[in-house]
């Protein structure tokens, strides 16, 4: 299969220039590279631009609730823990209302891959700061600009003990499809935060302030099996100096994936006959 036979025909109700396309790009490929069937896949978004992006997939979605993106995610996979979920979302979605989710979802480690869309704003909204906005940042409610440090994802996957931590880039797709392929193959939570322009709504991080600033971690010496070394490489960027930015993987390490955990899951998905559905009500009975 090739990335055309995962991606819908027609328009995107996306702005020319906005980095989702090219992160759609990279996740067809990745899907193509993985050689999964339609069927065994699942995209979970939320509301905002980046939760459009199931529609334009030719997988199973569900489009649910802004910030709850994880929390469905998790759902699914629990429900049926043979199916690859991926979730999708904005940084508005994943760092700011869903932030809890995101936290626990990095200690829980559920085999879930997450698909974070990072482009400092709420695009869907008309361009309000999002929690990865630097301090200084300004928008139409802050015409002074934010006063607020950014938030940090890729350290806070580290406090919680996350499991696989990584970083790419839009306008870097080849590297962006390669992540996430490991991110997807990863056994537990395999989250990558993907910086992406905002063409409409952010002028201050453009493709080219990225370009200046970006290096890879593969070409560099980085152990991603080390903690503490990822903890040093998160902590370059975002600060005060904002010169290098690195991608590429930070954490790889091995943990039991949360549903694991569950010994009645163990006989497979609840709704392919571990559960009698003429003892549905029954059954939900007896679990309580
Ligand atoms: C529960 C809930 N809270 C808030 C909103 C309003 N809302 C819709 S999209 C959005 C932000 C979108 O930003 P982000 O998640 O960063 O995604 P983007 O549009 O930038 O891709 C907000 C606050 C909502 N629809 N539902
Ligand atoms: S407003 Fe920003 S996030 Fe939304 S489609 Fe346009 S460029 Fe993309």
């Amino acid at each position: 299969m090739t990335r055309d036979d995962w991606l819908v025909e027609g328009g995107r109700a996306w702005c020319p220039g906005c980095g989702n396309h090219r992160v759609l790009g990279a996740l067809a490929e990745a899907l193509a590279r993985l050689g999964l069937d339609h069927r065994q896949v699942v995209v979970v978004s939320g509301i905002g631009q980046a939760g459009k992006m199931p529609h334009y997939l030719k997988v199973n979605f569900l489009h649910g609730l802004h910030g709850r993106t994880l929390a469905m995610a998790l759902g699914v996979k629990l429900a049926n823990p043979q199916l690859t979920v991926i979730a999708v979302g904005g940084d508005g979605d994943l760092y700011g209302e869903g932030g809890n989710h995101l936290v626990h979802a990095f200690r829980r480690n559920p085999d879930i891959c997450c698909l974070a869309h990072n482009n400092g704003v709420y695009g869907l909204t008309r361009g309000q700061a999002s929690p990865t906005a630097g301090s200084g940042f300004r928008d139409g409610i802050h015409p002074g600009g934010t006063f607020v440090p950014a938030f940090n994802p890729l350290a806070a996957g580290i406090a919680c003990d996350g499991t696989f931590l990584a970083r790419g880039f839009a306008g870097a797709e080849e590297q962006l499809a390669g992540l996430v392929v490991e991110a997807v193959r990863h056994p537990g939570f395999g989250f990558v935060d993907i910086l992406q322009p905002c063409v409409s709504y952010n002028r201050v991080n453009t493709s080219k302030w990225y370009a200046d600033r970006l290096y890879d971690l593969a070409v560099e010496e980085h152990d991603p099996a080390d903690p503490r070394q990822a903890m040093a490489r998160v902590l370059e960027w975002p600060g005060a100096q904002d010169r290098r930015i690195p991608t590429g993987v930070f954490l790889r390490v091995r943990r039991e994936p949360y549903e694991r955990g569950f010994a009645a899951l163990g006989k497979g998905a609840l709704g392919r006959g571990a559960v009698d559905p003429d003892r549905f009500l029954e059954t939900v009975e007896e679990l309580r």
